[in-house]
């Protein structure tokens, strides 16, 4: 390291901390690489200035979006962060594996530090900054429309969570450009990540940008949660509601009871690490054991949290493209609940051998095996929804066939995993890392991007291209195979998991179609990219302006796609599950009302993208002990929350001449659209009208 440039107004910043002055110093194949992802995260922000710029677009940004309060627009942006993470975390996965490839017996392109901030980054951004504002926007988009709201609860709290998680990201992104990430794992495990082990920033980043994403997990559950609660239309019993919102209510309540443990326990290491605490250290009365426990009692559930969304969306896939109510809905309300209580009862099993008692040992692999009793109810219900229906294989469904068989492999090697005896052989092991993998890519990944491509139309009026959505489907699951099925062969024979360099030539095939799976799953996200490049360019021909291009069941495919501000003209009513679905069967779900009336929306609020904005240098200078900004960012943290509390006009009012005339054009849409048999929902004649038999 070399000596702090301007210590009092620069903290503990050196030139060394630049990845470009490192790479000029020692030009091997690491530091280049390293410059290289500062070089491009640079590029990126500097692309986007130049574009936004170039095309005039800043005052439509803030107004249209940055400062926007409209849950559908947050929803939409949470996924675009989403996908830009996602997009950072597989590159990191594909250098990973093409260093264990290239260096069996021989010391590979990525110096061993290196490789552990990649496994860091890779575990911290697929969790925190890819899965969770992904999930989080599309509960956003979703739980209002398909309650029949216009709103969520809170909207400004709503737009607080968004700028938190982005002010996350940021500093993710940051570490790439000054200064290191942590090694420690996405886990993040004292004693290592102390003071005394890991002087450098990259914990701090860590701790940060996780505090950051945490809190705002914690709003967002909040607020998905008193609007599922509280802002259902009339008639939306709770037994009525689709079952994505079920799943985003329990997926809600675990939000606010797991993220708190996990903020606690980066609050307490930031106190051992800055202000010389010893809730986690070796010595002085420190037990890294209480951490152990507070990350995994949110670790746990962290799982279901990123994996329920997904059930949701199934179910609604599933029944949507077989043409039939859920099978067992009931069962299914319940099995999710029940996935919900257990997960709070199991956390200890991420830690069978760090030294309890065999007995309690025992108790919570028993636990952790009962998990497997709810799940099978649903896979049981999907299988019995599809029975007899006319099943259509559209993007989003085959996702769903690609979820139902891959996720039972990765339940089975989690009942391995959950028996203690066995678990001591093959932990540590690339074992766990392919189960786990096994689990979140079926579980979460596909999923999200079912849904993606599912709610696509409605978001954006348009439809997504099926071809490409197909290629995607065979990039993200064949890959998945490659990439995971020799890890478990691997883990088996006793290869570590987060090892830089393998001294076994026998791994050598193995690592080499894993390397090969990996790059599959990379081009499962360019065929995305390619997807939407071609989709936009077509969309005239795809408009499904009527909104409702699927024949869909619930509430939110009854409005024009993009919805309205205001989503529902007039609050619907329903009498029974999936509503909409029997509503085009037995009345005329498109008449005109006999009048409209004005509508309050909130308006545009500066407080959320200011409160992200400190929140992020306020996490940045903590890194780099700039205490002045530290001071000046909580300080406007503060101001800010105040002087919000002063405004008072925070309501907009949308007169009932502009929704008269939005709803009549929309009308207008409906009476010229052809009815469509389902066989061709995906040619150009679908305009979002259904064609129904009563
Ligand atoms: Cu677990």
């Amino acid at each position: 390291m070399s000596a702090p440039v301007w210590p009092a107004l620069l903290g503990r910043f050196s030139w060394d901390a630049l990845p470009f002055v490192r790479a000029w110093a020692h030009p091997d194949a690491n530091e280049i690489i390293g410059a290289g992802a500062g070089g491009m995260v640079v590029a990126g922000a500097l692309f986007a200035v130049a574009l936004l710029t170039y095309l005039g677009r800043w005052r439509w940004l803030w107004r249209e979006w940055i400062t926007s309060l409209d849950h559908k627009k947050i929803g939409i942006m949470y996924v675009v962060l989403a996908f830009i993470m996602l997009a950072r975390a597989l590159i990191e996965a594909n250098l990973m594996r093409l260093q264990q490839a290239s260096a069996i017996n021989a010391p590979g392109f990525v110096a061993p530090e290196h490789f552990a901030e990649l496994f860091s980054t890779h575990g911290s951004i697929m969790i925190f900054f890819m899965a969770m504002p992904f999930l989080t926007g599309l509960m956003n988009y979703l739980v209002p429309l398909q309650i029949g709201s216009r709103d969520v609860a809170f909207p400004l709290v709503n737009a607080i969570g968004l700028w938190l998680t982005a002010a996350g990201a940021a500093l993710m992104m940051a570490s790439l450009v000054i200064g290191r990430f942590s090694t420690g794992g996405w886990s993040g495990y004292p004693p290592y990540t102390e003071l005394a082990f890991s002087p450098g920033t990259g914990p701090d980043y860590w701790i940060w940008a996780v505090t950051l994403g945490s809190v705002a997990s914690t709003l967002a559950g909040l607020n998905i949660a008193v609007t599922l609660y509280k802002m259902r239309c009339p008639g939306m019993k709770l037994m009525r509601m689709p079952l994505f919102c079920w799943t985003s209510l329990c997926t809600a309540i675990l939000m606010v009871f797991a993220m708190p443990p996990l903020t606690v326990a980066t609050a307490l290491l930031a106190l051992d690490r800055y202000l010389g605490f010893h809730f986690f250290t070796n010595t002085l009365g420190g037990n890294m054991m209480n951490y152990a426990n507070l990350f995994w009692m949110f670790g746990h559930p962290e799982v279901y949290i990123v994996i329920l969304p997904a059930f949701g969306i199934y179910s609604e896939v599933v029944s949507t493209f077989s043409g039939k109510e859920l099978y067992g809905y009931i069962s299914l309300v319940i099995a999710t609940m029940a996935i919900a209580v257990l997960s709070f009862t199991v956390w200890l099993h991420h830690f069978f051998t760090m030294g309890q008692s065999a007995d309690i040992n025992a108790i919570f692999g028993i636990a952790t095996m009962t998990i497997g009793v709810p799940t099978g109810v649903k896979i049981y219900n999907w299988i019995w929804t599809m029975f007899r229906g006319e099943v259509r294989f559209t993007t989003p469904m085959l996702y769903a066939l690609a979820f139902m068989m891959t996720f039972v492999l990765g339940g089975l090697t989690g009942i391995i995993l959950a028996f203690p005896p066995l678990d001591y052989l093959v932990h540590n092991t690339l074992f766990l890392v392919a189960h786990f993998h096994n689990m979140l890519i079926p579980g979460t990944l596909y999923g999200l991007v079912a849904a993606y491509t599912f709610w696509f139309p409605k978001a954006f009026g348009f439809r997504l291209n099926e071809f490409w959505g197909r290629v995607a489907v065979a990039c993200w699951v064949i890959g998945f195979y490659l990439a995971f099925m020799p890890l478990y062969v691997l883990g088996a024979a006793g290869m570590t998991r987060r090892t830089q360099a393998v001294h076994e030539a026998a791994y050598r095939p193995w690592l080499y179609i894993a390397e090969v799976g990996a790059v599959i799953l990379f081009c499962g996200l360019a065929a995305l990219i390619v997807q939407l490049w071609v989709s936009i360019r077509d969309r005239d021909a795809n408009r499904v302006p009527v909104g409702d291009p699927w024949d869909g069941r619930t509430l939110e495919w009854s409005i024009a796609a993009p919805p309205p501000e205001y989503n529902f003209a007039h609050i619907p009513h329903v009498e029974r599950l999936d509503a909409f679905y029997h509503d085009k069967r037995s009345h005329a779900p498109y008449a005109a009302p006999p009048h409209y009336s004005a509508i309050e929306m909130p308006r545009n609020s500066r407080t959320a993208p200011v409160l992200g904005l400190a929140g992020a240098a306020t996490g940045f200078a903590l890194v780099w002990y700039m205490w002045w900004l530290a001071a000046v960012g909580a300080v406007a943290m503060v101001v800010t929350v105040i002087a919000r509390s002063f405004v008072r006009d925070t309501e907009r009012t949308i007169t009932a001449e502009e929704i008269e005339r939005t709803e009549r054009a929309w009308l207008a849409e409906v009476a010229r659209a052809r009815p469509i048999p389902r066989e061709i929902e995906n040619s150009t004649a679908n305009q979002g009208l259904a064609k129904v038999h009563a």
